[in-house]
């Protein structure tokens, strides 16, 4: 489904257990910035609503999206958590450095998780033009960020389940 076709900021909040108890990471790629800050408002906003711990939540901040997975990489290395959340955004011009940047950032985030065993939410918005990022990033279409914590939370929720219990199915 297109993303003009969702709100980003929306989720069913009834998923949402006691996330307290989880750490988080956050990488926020500072490229673009005047967009991927208001992700990250978004994003960190929306641990805390659900009451996630401030001093569990570790933040990395690295200069361009390319650097986003060795950014999270360090971060595991130097803190202990269930999820990261990768925050970028990748804006089309006259190359296709687009294109690179972002099937690297894809490619090394699924390694990542594979490897690590930490799941790595893919939050870049990656567009066209600016105005699609505006509107992606707390704009008419919602907020990336926020939809980036609310996958992270079912993630670590999911990393939880599939640990301690085996009922792991239940719509
Ligand atoms: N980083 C981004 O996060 N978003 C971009 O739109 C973006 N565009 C770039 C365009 C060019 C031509 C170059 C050379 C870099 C760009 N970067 C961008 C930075 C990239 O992610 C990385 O930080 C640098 O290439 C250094 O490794």
């Amino acid at each position: 489904m297109a993303t003009s076709l969702v709100n980003l900021s929306t989720y069913d909040e009834n998923t949402i257990k006691d996330i307290s108890k989880y750490s988080f990471g956050i990488v926020v790629a500072d490229w673009n910035k005047e967009i991927t800050h208001k992700l990250f408002e978004g994003c960190y906003d929306t641990l805390l609503l659900h009451h996630a711990d401030k001093d569990k939540i570790h933040v990395y901040q690295v200069p361009g999206s390319f650097e986003l997975p060795s950014g999270s990489k360090l971060l595991m290395n130097k803190f202990k958590v269930d999820v990261v959340i990768c925050l970028g955004c990748v804006i089309k011009g006259d190359t296709s450095h687009d294109d690179y940047i972002n099937n690297a950032v894809a490619q090394g985030l699924t390694q990542l998780s594979i490897l690590s065993g930490k799941p790595q939410i893919f939050g870049l918005v990656t567009t066209n033009n600016l105005q699609q990022a505006i509107d992606r990033s707390g704009g008419v279409h919602g907020n990336k960020g926020v939809e980036a914590a609310y996958t992270a939370i079912r993630m670590a929720q999911l990393k939880e389940d599939a640990t301690f219990t085996k009922n792991t199915i239940g719509f």
